[in-house]
């Protein structure tokens, strides 16, 4: 038994289909921890399942049980384990720690608000309305995808595509919870913003270094049967 799992108290980790919750199995996969898994599938509308306030009171996922604590919020749960029982996942030099953290914080806090932001606009662009009222409709998301979304994926991109030019990881020489952190986002932008190996090379080279990872490889294993429940329903 490797030392992380005996010295482990329980660890349940509350997953959501096609969510934030992939990237905690990613984690607890890289730190060797035991872990059960409990499956929660979106309903109708793509929200989280009735029940899901009574794990935290935001019913966000993912949620995370570790003893008698309860753990929510990606960046702050990769963080409580990486400090408990992943120091491989944090750099030890302060040029690299800083990174680490910087990009723990990025993810959710910088990158995600105008991706959240084409979320929506796509889904409205989706909505089936009156056809009289479809064009004005189309001037204002269009509006919003010229003057705010496309600035500032660019702006966004652009930044990781010069930060992964000098660096095969974002903290540094070696691979970090920071990597993870960022990996939802990223496979998020594929299909939302539009982001591409054409303009985009380095952060493809380093996508694809981390997803090569066997952690990461065994994350989507594990998951590939749960997701597939979400689409049937
Ligand atoms: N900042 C939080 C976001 C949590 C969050 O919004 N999770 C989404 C899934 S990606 C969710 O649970 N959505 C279901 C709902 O809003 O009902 C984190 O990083 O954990």
């Amino acid at each position: 038994m490797s030392e992380n799992k005996s010295a482990q108290p329980k660890v349940t980790l509350h997953w959501l289909n096609q969510s934030r919750a992939q990237r905690i199995v990613w984690l607890l996969e890289e730190l060797n921890l035991d872990y059960d898994i409990e499956c929660h599938i979106r309903n109708s509308a793509m929200l989280a399942p009735e029940g899901s306030q009574s794990l935290h009171p935001l019913g966000k996922f993912p949620i995370v049980v570790v003893g008698d604590r309860v753990l929510a919020e990606s960046g702050f749960i990769i963080e409580y384990f990486v400090d408990k029982f992943g120091p491989q996942l944090k750099p030890s030099d302060e040029d690299s720690l800083l990174r680490y953290k910087y990009f723990l914080h990025y993810a959710e806090g910088s990158l995600m608000p105008p991706m959240l932001v084409g979320i929506v606009v796509e889904n409205i662009n989706k909505a089936s309305v009156p056809f009289f009222i479809k064009p004005l409709i189309n001037m204002i998301t269009g509006g919003v995808e010229t003057r705010f979304l496309k600035p500032n994926y660019k702006t966004h991109f652009d930044f990781l595509e010069a930060e992964l030019s000098s660096r095969p990881y974002l903290a540094g020489e070696e691979f970090s919870g920071a990597d993870i952190m960022i990996s939802f986002q990223l496979a998020a932008a594929k299909r939302v913003c539009g982001l591409s190996k054409e303009e985009y090379p380095k952060l493809f080279e380093y996508m694809e270094r981390c997803e090569s990872r066997e952690a990461c490889k065994r994350a989507y294993k594990k998951t590939k049967e749960m997701e597939a429940a979400g689409t049937k329903l």
